[in-house]
């Protein structure tokens, strides 16, 4: 029987697609890569107020791939000319197994998550290259996302990441609206604080 809710065209969702020891292994990948390249907090062009979100308790971090001084998600340099780190090898074969894309990610955007962040409706247009999707990866606490629409005003659906999860964000739905409303603390043990990472592969180049 289809399912009566089915998700829009250009989703993939992949519950569990992630074991345990994989996401460890993830984690603690993340965790070494973030450790030798401290966390880089985007500020506002302008004012150079720290580009967070509005809140503290989501912190950013950016690892790219082969791109030399140079490329974020925006293309904007890293903070301090030096190269973004790569991308660990286990967290591209993901997108090398889910993107159906020819091309490697270039970008990988770390979103660490406390327990009262959220993170509001927006589109994820910044990218260059807007025909190759989004790899999102999730870990630790499960989270409350919503998907909406390619205007802001349109109908959103909500339902639940959890750690292992892996949604594809291609075609039509690319530029759809998206966000985070919540997290449920507690809810799994992977990460030791608790909280959540969002890891999101990207391209930057056509
Ligand atoms: C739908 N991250 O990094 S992941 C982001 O959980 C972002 O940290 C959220 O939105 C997070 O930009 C949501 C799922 C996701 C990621 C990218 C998308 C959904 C998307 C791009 C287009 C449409
Ligand atoms: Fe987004």
């Amino acid at each position: 029987m289809a399912p009566t809710n089915p998700l829009p065209e250009g989703i993939g969702f992949y519950p569990g697609y992630l074991d345990r020891q994989q996401q460890e292994r993830l984690v603690e990948q993340v965790r070494d890569v973030v450790a030798a390249a401290p966390l880089y907090v985007p500020v506002m062009p302008k004012t150079g107020t720290p580009d967070v979100g509005s809140h503290d308790q989501l912190r950013p971090s950016r690892l790219g791939h082969g791109q030399g001084p140079g490329l974020s998600i925006s293309g904007q340099p890293s903070p301090d000319g030096e190269p973004w780190p790569d991308i660990p090898s286990d967290i591209s074969a993901i997108w090398d197994a889910v993107a159906g894309y020819p091309k490697p990610p270039e970008a990988c955007l770390v979103n660490f998550y406390g327990d009262d962040a959220k993170m509001g409706l927006h589109q994820d247009r910044d990218e260059q290259d807007l025909s190759a999707p989004v790899v999102s990866i999730s870990l630790g606490d499960t989270c409350l996302f919503r998907l909406g629409g390619l205007n802001r005003k349109d109908p959103t659906r909500s339902f639940r990441l959890e750690s292992g999860d892996v949604l594809v964000l291609g075609g039509e739905s690319r530029l759809r609206f998206h966000g985070v409303d919540r997290l449920y603390p507690g809810s799994s043990t992977l990460l030791r604080q608790g909280g959540r990472i969002n890891l999101t592969l990207r391209r930057v180049n056509p």
